[in-house]
C-alpha cells in the first residue's frame, strides 16, 4: 500500500504570486490540508478554474489542472465530471468570474445537481485586473470603476444559489483555515453541486482591514438543524447584518450522472435490446 499523502506532498512545484496578505493564501493552505484529510489522488483529482488571482489556485495543486476562460470554468469542470465520473472535480474562481461574465453557468450546474464543488473566493473586487467594481461589491465603494461610489444592489451569493437549488450551500472565511478545511471535506463528500462562498480579502485593492471588518461581523452555525428547511436557508442569507459561516443548505437528491447513467443509458440499451451494438461497431475503428 503506498504512503498516507501530507499537505505539503499536494504542493506544486509553482511558487504562489499573489500579493503578501492576500486571503487566497489562507484558502491554498485549507485546501491541502483538505486533501490530506480525504487522501484524494492526484490522478483522480481535477481543480479547473476560470481567470483572476483566485484562479491561479489550481497551478499550485498537485493534481489535474486546469487555467481556464474567464467566467467558463462551470462548463468545463460538468464536461470533466460527465466524461469522467470517478474523478473528483473542483472549481474555483473569483467574484468577478463567477457572478459577473460565468453568472449564467451557476444556475444550470446547480438546478442538475451536477457531481462538483465549485469554489468563490469572493474578495468582492475584480483583482487580477487591478480594482474594478464587481457584483459583491458593496454600496458606495470606490473603485476604478465606480468613481462616485459604487451604485446598486449587492448581490448576495447565497441567496442566489439557495434559490438555484444548489444541493449544498456553505460559507466561510479564508481568515480561518479550520473552518474552510471543514467546509471544503463536506463539500466535497456531497454527492452533488456543492457551493462555498469564500469570504478572501483582496488586501491590495479593498485594503488591509478587511480581514478585522469581516472577524466583527462573523458569527458560526451549528449543523444541528434541519440543513433541507430552504425557508430557515433563506432567513440565514437574508441577515445581511452578519457573516454567518457554515452550512447553510443541503439536500441530497439524484445528480445529473445518476440520471444520465440509469434514465438514459440504461434505458436507452434496454430499449434497442442490444442492437446495434455499440462495443462491436467500436471495434471495427480499432486498428
Ligand atoms: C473574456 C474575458 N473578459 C475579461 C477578461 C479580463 N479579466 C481577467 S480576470 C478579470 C476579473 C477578475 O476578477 P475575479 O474573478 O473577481 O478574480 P480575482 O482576481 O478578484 O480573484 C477580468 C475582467 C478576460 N481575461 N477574459
Ligand atoms: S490583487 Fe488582491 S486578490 Fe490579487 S493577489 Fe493581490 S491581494 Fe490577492
Ligand atoms: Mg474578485
Amino acid at each position: 500500500m503506498s504512503e498516507a499523502m501530507k499537505a505539503a506532498d499536494y504542493k506544486s512545484e509553482l511558487k504562489p504570486i499573489w500579493c503578501p496578505g492576500c486571503g487566497d493564501f489562507g484558502f491554498l493552505n485549507a485546501m491541502l490540508k483538505a486533501m490530506e484529510e480525504l487522501q484524494l489522488q492526484p490522478e483522480n483529482t481535477a481543480l479547473c478554474s476560470g481567470i483572476g488571482c483566485s484562479s491561479r489556485l489550481p497551478g499550485y495543486i498537485k493534481a489535474y489542472s486546469f487555467n481556464g476562460i474567464h467566467g467558463r470554468v462551470l462548463p468545463f469542470a460538468t464536461g470533466v465530471k460527465m466524461s469522467r465520473p470517478e474523478t473528483t472535480v473542483i472549481a474555483v474562481g473569483g467574484d468577478g468570474d463567477g457572478y459577473s461574465i460565468g453568472a449564467g453557468h451557476i444556475g444550470h450546474a446547480a438546478r442538475k445537481n451536477i457531481d462538483i464543488t465549485y469554489v468563490v473566493l469572493d474578495n468582492n473586487i475584480y483583482g487580477l485586473t487591478k480594482g474594478q467594481a464587481s457584483p459583491t461589491t458593496p454600496l458606495g465603494v470606490k473603485t476604478k470603476t465606480t468613481y462616485y461610489g459604487n451604485m446598486g444592489t449587492t448581490l448576495n451569493p447565497v441567496r442566489m444559489l439557495i434559490a438555484y437549488k444548489a444541493s449544498f450551500v456553505a460559507r466561510t472565511f479564508s481568515g480561518d483555515p479550520k473552518h474552510v478545511q471543514k467546509m471544503l471535506v463536506e463539500a466535497i463528500q456531497h454527492p452533488g453541486f456543492s457551493f462555498i462562498e469564500v469570504l478572501s480579502p483582496c488586501v491590495t485593492f479593498r485594503g488591509s482591514d478587511q480581514f478585522k471588518l469581516i472577524r466583527e461581523k462573523v458569527v458560526y452555525l451549528d449543523d444541528d438543524r434541519d440543513l433541507s428547511d430552504e425557508v430557515k436557508a433563506f432567513d440565514i442569507a437574508n441577515d445581511e447584518d452578519k457573516l454567518t459561516l457554515g452550512v447553510i443548505y443541503k439536500q441530497i437528491r439524484p445528480t445529473y450522472g445518476d440520471v444520465i447513467r440509469h434514465n438514459v443509458i440504461e434505458r436507452a440499451r434496454a430499449a434497442s435490446n442490444g442492437t446495434p451494438d455499440i462495443d462491436a461497431l467500436l471495434k471495427q475503428f480499432q486498428p
